[in-house]
């Protein structure tokens, strides 16, 4: 649980074999990105780069992300690379 106005620095390791991504939104946002990671693989660049919400982890990669949460509501944190998110690769935070 998080109150509004909280900024939290959110520490990701990948210890997995894979790239994953942490997508930090809502479920709009989540929507949005999973369709352009449609769109990327249709093109065939899956060329994925950090933005404010979202950090990529190579395998053994560490990043941090800090957001600070000005409204309340429900956010996700999901995985977009394909078929993750599909498959249930996400976490909710309820922002009171
Ligand atoms: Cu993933």
């Amino acid at each position: 649980m998080v109150s509004t106005g909280e900024t939290i620095t959110f520490v990701i390791t990948n210890t997995g074999q894979v790239a994953h991504d942490f997508t930090l939104g809502d479920q709009t946002a989540q929507d949005d990105h999973e369709e352009e990671m449609a769109e990327m693989m249709e093109s065939g660049d899956m060329t994925m780069h950090d933005e404010d919400n979202v950090v990529v982890l190579q395998p053994g990669e560490t990043k941090e992300l800090t957001w600070n949460f000005t409204e309340s509501g429900t956010f996700l944190i999901g995985c977009h690379q394909p078929g993750y998110y599909a498959g249930g690769m996400k976490a909710t935070i309820d922002v009171d």
